[in-house]
């Protein structure tokens, strides 16, 4: 009987003893694969990993443990493109100044410095008009700004460098100054966006211009929508979209070369009123004022825009390197389609600061933005006061 009793004692010690050692496995796998779920797909829960995995591979139970977190990281990452986040427009002239200052500086160090000279004979009164007008200025605009100072010098005498500084300075400005506004309309409207078109001649910025403004809108809480109106190369539709991807805007384009300019513009402020984007931007084909039927062209896209919607600001892009031939092109652009304001750009190429006063005085339409540099933020609401400062260099 007592054996009978050992006997069984040990049977059960037996079965305990070997259930412990199988359970004992099993056990530490599951907090290991619990463990490792949760390190994997923190926040979206170890179900779900699993699922991913699951369309890769149906079956498997066994194998799934140890396997489903890592393709699950991927999948979730690749859908949010890295969009940059551009900075405001606000105070970018003022920023950029030094830039300015230093392709300008000969232009305002040269007048200075004759003024200050103290002989104002009028050899020195010649030369000051001279300078100006090497720097673009323009013949009648220079002539101006000499007559005023030299009344300025007799009525006031011209005691020490900080005073003719001062009387340059005020006189520059009178001449930058315009009476139109140069506040860019990017404003959305009732039911539609506001429309900007880009135009002028081969290769002075415009499609940099339609990216960097995208970018300082959206810098500044926008949303806008690009239109790839220049048809004429599919490389231009790729450089405008890579604009876009970077900031998230989207951009209209054909998917075929040579399409119909004006229907891609047309597209484009459509979409911009589908999706109820505050603004529109259509980069055109650089096109050589002198050829009428690209400039025929031209009119076309603006007037087939307008069937869609009004266009709040047609901005002609100037190369400020190309000084005195701008001022033909801005002329022939300007009777096409009725241009609204002037973007110059590359100003950090050029010591002809000058060319603001000339362009403007050529159209009366104001130079809104400029151009300052290579890099995509390196597009300025135009500041006269800092534009000026710039040429003077300081202090
Ligand atoms: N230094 C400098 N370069 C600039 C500026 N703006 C544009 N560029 C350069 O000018 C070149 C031409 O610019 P795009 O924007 O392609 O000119 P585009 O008018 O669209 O040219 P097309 O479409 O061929 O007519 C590019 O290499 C730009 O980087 C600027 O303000 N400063
Ligand atoms: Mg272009």
């Amino acid at each position: 009987m007592e054996y009978i009793i050992l006997i069984v004692v040990l049977a059960v010690l037996l079965v305990v003893g070997a259930g412990t050692m199988l359970l004992r496995p099993r056990g530490g796998k599951r907090v290991r694969s619990r463990g490792t779920d949760t390190d994997i797909t923190a926040g979206t829960g170890g179900e779900s990993g699993g699922g991913t995995l699951t369309e890769e591979r149906p079956s498997g139970a066994g194998t799934a443990t140890a396997a489903p977190p890592a393709p699950a990281e991927p999948v979730e990452e690749k859908p949010k493109p890295s969009l940059e986040k551009p900075p405001p427009s606000a105070g970018r002239m003022v920023r950029l100044r030094a830039r300015l200052a230093r392709s300008q500086s000969g232009f305002g160090g040269a007048l200075l410095s004759l003024l200050s000279s103290g002989k104002l004979d009028d050899d020195t009164w010649d030369e000051i008009e001279e300078i100006l007008i090497t720097a673009d200025v323009g013949v009648s605009p220079s002539r101006q700004i000499v007559d005023d100072l030299k009344t300025k010098v007799k009525v006031e005498g011209a005691k020490d460098a900080r005073q003719v500084r001062e009387m340059l300075r005020s006189e520059l400005l009178k001449q930058v100054e315009t009476p139109a506004s140069r506040e860019l309309k990017t404003q959305r409207h009732e039911g539609r966006p506001a429309v900007v078109l880009m135009v002028g001649v081969n290769g002075t910025g415009k499609t940099t211009t339609c990216g960097r403004l995208a970018r300082a809108l959206i810098g500044d809480g926008r949303t806008v929508v690009l239109g790839a109106a220049d048809t004429f190369r599919a490389a231009a539709s790729e450089q405008l979209e890579t604009w876009g991807n970077r900031v998230g805007a989207e951009t209209v384009r054909s998917g075929k070369e040579g399409a119909d300019p004006a229907s891609v513009a047309f597209d484009a402020v459509s979409k911009g009123i589908e999706s109820e984007a505050d603004v529109v931007l259509i980069d055109t084909a650089g096109r050589l004022h002198t050829k009428t039927g690209l400039m025929d062209e031209l009119g076309k896209v603006k007037r087939v825009v307008e069937k869609r919607s009004a266009v709040d600001e047609v901005l002609l892009v100037l190369d400020a390197t190309t000084g005195q031939n701008g001022l033909r092109q801005a002329r022939v652009f300007a009777e096409v389609v009725d241009v609204t304001g002037i973007v110059l750009t590359k100003m950090d190429g050029t010591a002809k600061g000058g060319i603001v006063i000339a362009v403007q005085r050529e159209l009366g339409v104001p130079v809104k933005l400029a151009g300052l540099g290579e890099g995509p933020d390196d597009l300025a609401p135009f500041d006269p006061e800092a534009f000026v400062d710039a040429i003077l260099g300081d202090e």
